[in-house]
């Protein structure tokens, strides 16, 4: 591949890489390696995993070079190394932290100076740069956690970029408009070339019965009905205050704004909304087939009603522990993206997935039901 792709390859991951940075800028040592949450990551830990899953694919593998710590990466592997014990972990700190960060990205640029990243390469990890596609997705899913523990720091403001992006993808509707979409066969996936993870492939045909889904997804102040009515619990940091409502992420007391679309909300409670509505949720397939034609797609993530399966033909790459150790009842798909997703995450095909009893992640739903 031409040095043009790698110059663009280099250049995405310095920006992930500022962005990654960008987020902890404001906080001390002592607040990267608190524990605020059993089920979320010391920030320590998030920004060691980064640099080392960067090491072992991209210098490691790629590369062939021996690790900078010996054997520290054990630490950093997410399926060893469960959430509620990564605040016992010798893991990095502070200065030797973001030396750790900044030694394995000079070692990352030298071996990208040197490999074939070009339709033909060999190597399948290296073909049409797919390692490095993954690496920078990687990065950017964990600015997303990094963003879901910091709702919990007190005082944190956002950097404005990100501010900004989660305000212009607040846009409300509170109109109750449904769009149709025929009953027919529906091209599911992603297809064989350009970056996709595992679970995305292969590609395949669907068959779907005419349906009919939310244009938009579901406001706050239609969550608030639902609650008055039906007494349900309310979203995640979301606190009575005289007779309206506020949202106490990071701290804060922001008056929740009706229009909004609402997040922080589990699996249950978005099925429980959709049936007392006369609705329910969308299959992830119908979510997909009607993407074309939704709005209001990347404030919150969707929760769908599927569970988190391996398409049919389903091919492990290039680790198991991405996607196939998940497949199985336990988990709920979820569609689209939230305000704190790098846009380059975002596509038709995208899948992610977490218990249904999780709110910690910024997610939200839209509804559908049988045409
Ligand atoms: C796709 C968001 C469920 O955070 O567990 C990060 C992404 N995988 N490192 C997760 C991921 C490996 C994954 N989710
Ligand atoms: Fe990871």
């Amino acid at each position: 591949m031409s040095s043009e792709s790698k110059a663009a390859i280099a250049a995405a991951l310095a920006e992930a890489r500022e962005r990654t940075l960008s987020l902890v800028e404001p906080l001390d040592d002592e607040q990267l390696n608190t524990v605020y949450s059993p089920i979320l990551s010391p920030l320590a830990w998030d920004l060691g995993h980064i640099a080392n899953f960067e090491e072992l694919w991209l210098v490691q593998r790629i590369g062939g070079r021996e690790p900078l710590h010996g054997e520290l990466g054990r630490f950093y592997d997410a399926i060893e190394n469960p959430r509620k014990i990564r605040g016992e972990l010798p893991i990095l700190r502070d200065a030797e932290l973001r030396a750790y960060l900044a030694d394995v990205r000079e070692r990352t640029l030298e071996v990208l100076d040197g490999v074939e990243i070009g339709p033909d390469a060999e190597d399948r990890l290296l073909r049409d740069a797919f390692v490095y596609e993954m690496l920078l997705a990687h990065e950017l899913q964990h600015n997303e956690t990094m963003l879901q523990l910091l709702q919990l720091v007190e005082g944190y403001e956002l950097p404005p970029s990100i501010a900004s992006e989660r305000d212009s993808s607040r846009t409300g509707g509170t109109s109750e408009q449904m769009v149709r979409i025929e009953g027919e066969e529906h091209e599911i996936g992603a297809p064989d070339r350009g970056f996709a993870y595992d679970n995305e492939r292969p590609r395949h045909a669907v068959e779907l019965d005419a349906f009919e889904i939310d244009r938009t997804p579901v406001t706050n102040g239609a969550y608030i009905g639902f609650m008055e009515e039906t007494g349900a619990e309310p979203p995640l940091y979301w606190e009575r205050d005289g007779e309206g409502w506020v949202d106490t992420a990071r701290g804060r007391r922001d008056p929740v704004d009706p229009a909004h679309p609402v997040i922080h909300v589990t699996w249950d409670q978005a099925d429980a909304f959709a049936r007392w509505a006369g609705k329910r949720l969308p299959t992830e397939f119908e979510w997909e087939a009607a993407s074309p034609r939704l709005d209001g797609v990347g404030h919150g993530w969707e929760w769908t009603s599927s569970d988190f399966l391996a398409y049919p033909g389903f091919e492990a790459f290039p680790y198991r522990e991405y996607s196939e150790v998940f497949f199985g009842g336990e988990y709920k798909v979820l569609r689209g993206g939230s305000w704190a997703t790098h846009p380059r995450v975002i596509r038709p095909s995208f899948r992610n997935w977490d218990l249904p009893q999780r709110r910690q992640i910024f997610s939200g739903y839209r509804c559908a039901r049988d045409a």
